[in-house]
Formats: C-alpha cells, sequence, structure tokens
C-alpha cells in the first residue's frame, strides 16, 4: 500500500477521531504495548513433540487436514516467525508442555524439566518473545476421563508431579526473560454420562491444586481455566465456572476466560468487570465458537469487540492477560494466527478509539438517545486508516497485503511438507 495514502487516510481519520475528543496517537501508543499471547498449537493441530502417535483426546479436537502443519520444532518455530513478522506489536508465544525440546527421546510428564524448555527460552531471548506456558492433561495414556481429579491416587500423584514440574519451568522461563511466565491449567476432567458423584471428584480436584500451588514463586503466574464440556464428557465438568472462580477467589489464582467454554448466550464480555474486582487478573482465550466451542479461528465479530471494549473502559489493559486459542486445520494454519491475532487487536484498537469521556457525560446526564446515537457512529469512524497506519509504523503488510505473503510462504515452505 502506497505510504502515503496511508499517511493521508490517517490524517483525516485523525480530525475526525478529535472531533469527537478522541487522541489517535495515544490510543496507538496504548495498542503498541499490548502483547497477545499466541498459542504455539495452532501450528501442528496440538500434536506436540513426544511423538508417542496417540491421538489428540482430552475432549478436545481439531477438522480439517489441510497441508502444511509443522511436524518438528523447526517447522513450527519457523511458522511462528513467520507469524511473527505479518504482525503489529511485540507478542508473547504460549507453549503446552508436549512441545518441548524432547532431542527425540520419550520424557514422560512426570520427568519434565526446565532444561527440556532451555531451547525455547534461548529462541525466545533471540526471537524477542515472552513465553508462557500449558501443562497438558490430554493426549497421554493415563489422560482417561480423569487426571487431577482421579479417585486413582497414582494416577492423581502423577498429573500432581506434571502439573508442579510445569509451574516450575514456568518459573525458570520467567527468570529467564525477566518477566513473568503465565502458566495456564486446563484439566479435561469430566464424565461422558451421568455422574453420582458430582462432588467427589470436585473435591479431589481442590485437593489437587491446593499440593500443586503449595510452592510460592515469583517469576510465574497461575490461571485456572474452566470449561462447560468436552467431545466424549458432556454430562459433567469437574472444573466447571463456578468451580474455578470460586477456587481463584478464594486462592487469588487468576481465572482464564475461554471463549468457547460457556453457554451460547453467556456474554463472556459482562464477566471482565466482576472478575476485576475479585480476583487479582483475568487471563482470556480468545477463541470463535460455532455451535458449540468449536475453536474457529477468531474474527473482529460482535463479542471480541465488546470484549476488548469492557477490557479498555474498565482501564484494564494491564491486568487482562491476552491469549488466543483455536485450532483450525482446514486453512492455512500461518493464515488463521495472523487473521485471529490482527482481529483481535483491530478490536482492540477500536475499544482504544471509543468516544468514551463523551459517552459517559451522556451516561451521566441521563441522555440515553446521545449515548446509543453516539455508541452507533462510533462504530462507523474510520478506525480502519488508524489500523492501517499502526501496520505501516510497524513495518508489517499493511491491510490485505498480507494474504499475498502467506500464500508465497505456502508455495515455498508449507506445501513442501
Ligand atoms: C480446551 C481449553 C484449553 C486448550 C489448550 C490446548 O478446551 O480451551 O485451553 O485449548 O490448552
Ligand atoms: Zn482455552
Amino acid at each position: 500500500m502506497k505510504q502515503e495514502l496511508v499517511q493521508k487516510a490517517y490524517d483525516i481519520a485523525a480530525e475526525r477521531y478529535s472531533a469527537v475528543g478522541v487522541d489517535v496517537e495515544k490510543a496507538l501508543s496504548k495498542l503498541q504495548k499490548v502483547p497477545l499471547s499466541l498459542h504455539c498449537w495452532q501450528a501442528d493441530d496440538v500434536t506436540g513433540f513426544e511423538q508417542t502417535g496417540g491421538s489428540l483426546t482430552g475432549g478436545i479436537q481439531a477438522t480439517g487436514n489441510y497441508p502444511g502443519r509443522a511436524r518438528d520444532l523447526q517447522e513450527l518455530r519457523a511458522d511462528i516467525l513467520k507469524v511473527k513478522s505479518l504482525l503489529p506489536g511485540q507478542h508473547r508465544l504460549s507453549l503446552h508442555e508436549i512441545y518441548g525440546d524432547f532431542e527425540g527421546k520419550f520424557v514422560d510428564r512426570d520427568q519434565v524439566e526446565p532444561k527440556h524448555f532451555a531451547g525455547w527460552m534461548d529462541w525466545g531471548k533471540e526471537n524477542g518473545m515472552r513465553l508462557d506456558f500449558n501443562s497438558t492433561s490430554f493426549s497421554h495414556p493415563k489422560s482417561g476421563d480423569l487426571s487431577l481429579a482421579n479417585p486413582d491416587k497414582g494416577i492423581r500423584d502423577f498429573w500432581i508431579e506434571h502439573t508442579k514440574r510445569c509451574r516450575l519451568i514456568s518459573e525458570e522461563m520467567g527468570k529467564a526473560q525477566g518477566d513473568p511466565c503465565i502458566m495456564n491449567l486446563w484439566v479435561h476432567d469430566g464424565s461422558k454420562d451421568l455422574t453420582v458423584n458430582r462432588l467427589q471428584y470436585r473435591q479431589l480436584l481442590k485437593e489437587s491444586l491446593d499440593e500443586i500451588f503449595a510452592t510460592t514463586y515469583h517469576n510465574m503466574k497461575d490461571c485456572i481455566e474452566a470449561k462447560l464440556f468436552g467431545i466424549g464428557l458432556e454430562s459433567y465438568t469437574v472444573g466447571s465456572y463456578d468451580f474455578y472462580l470460586g477456587y481463584g477467589v478464594r486462592n487469588n489464582k487468576i481465572v482464564t476466560l475461554d471463549t468457547g467454554h460457556f453457554h451460547l448466550t453467556e456474554r463472556i464480555f459482562d464477566k471482565i468487570s466482576s472478575l476485576l474486582l475479585f480476583l487479582p487478573e483475568i487471563m482470556l482465550h480468545v477463541s470463535r465458537p460455532l455451535w458449540w466451542d468449536s475453536d474457529h479461528v477468531t474474527i473482529m465479530n460482535d463479542e471480541t469487540l465488546e470484549l476488548a471494549k469492557e477490557i479498555t473502559r474498565a482501564g484494564a489493559l494491564d491486568r487482562v492477560h491476552i491469549g488466543l486459542d483455536y485450532f483450525d486445520a482446514s486453512i492455512n494454519r500461518v493464515g488463521a494466527y495472523v487473521i485471529g491475532a490482527r482481529a483481535t487487536q483491530k478490536c482492540l484498537l477500536q475499544a482504544l478509539l471509543e468516544p468514551l469521556a463523551t459517552l459517559r457525560d451522556f451516561e451521566a446526564n441521563g441522555q440515553y438517545f446521545e449515548r446509543l446515537a453516539l455508541l452507533e457512529e462510533a462504530k462507523s469512524l474510520p478506525w480502519n486508516a488508524v489500523w492501517d497506519m499502526f501496520c505501516a509504523r510497524n513495518n508489517v503488510p499493511v491491510g490485505e497485503e498480507f494474504i499475498a505473503d502467506i500464500q508465497r510462504y505456502e508455495r515455498e515452505v508449507t506445501s513442501k511438507r
């Protein structure tokens, strides 16, 4: 895109926004400081590098068989760097435990150590990407339907050990990068059909978590992620929203809101302000559920926009960590990252450009027609010209230009896999 064109449109937009009391430069400098935590698992359909030949379990599924998925550490890193080159701003990378550098050997989940992620820590430093982490309860012979909530003490202890080790790895990552590593804990535990022991499993999960969190660390932060149901685990989820909200409030843990993990008519954005009052911070897994937790690629839809607005309206960009979590195996996977990440950033930009002061004046004066009218008008203010400038200043493709970049990468790299 011609630089002059971007500049011209931006100048007009800046004037237009200033008429409604919004400083576009301020919005841009705020957006520049918001990292997204990119989920490593979109690159390879949540496979990881354990190479045990097992399939994806734990009630999650990646559908589609588009060619070119990353098959090893090198390919995954190459794909992530490609994604990074197409995104404005500085982003983080969220790793699952199964993405360690196991050097061709089998390292069981209760044996994993920080050394298996030393290569990632170096890579992160070299490439300016800070790391986040996730323990992995799925795709393992001991996963079954229950891990941390398993009545079998042997299995429960195995997963407790795994999760403790993941916290230690996160701590080392945080130390190495001089910035806390955010570790997400999600377990699939549940039941396909009716259970008469709802309390017992939750009691066990609570005890397991207490044991896992007994060690205090200073370079990592814990998040706990709830879910409504999993595939093959439809009737009951041990770690429900009530469960983790209660646990998080009592134990001062970050609660993760995955936008696919609620009843479809539930408005996730409305939870932000409540959680901010009772929890230290919030973690988001931005996804796009279609009829169920389908993990479609995030787009710039009303749900994502409202989520972004609730964060900026609460002035909470520093207390809400924004991660992506979807896995679409039916389209170009690198492209899927870029679409979802850019969509999330576009939503954040529109939120930062909201004429909030005027809207709040209207509301304070009981001028509800005026409030609604300005909310409607704000939707078509020229935010896209500000977005293009954001991309141009960050030296990444402007507008649809990234499509050609991804096509080239597909021709030269992913199609040859
Ligand atoms: C599953 C959760 C969880 C996973 C990743 C792979 O429903 O959303 O966050 O997607 O850990
Ligand atoms: Zn999630």
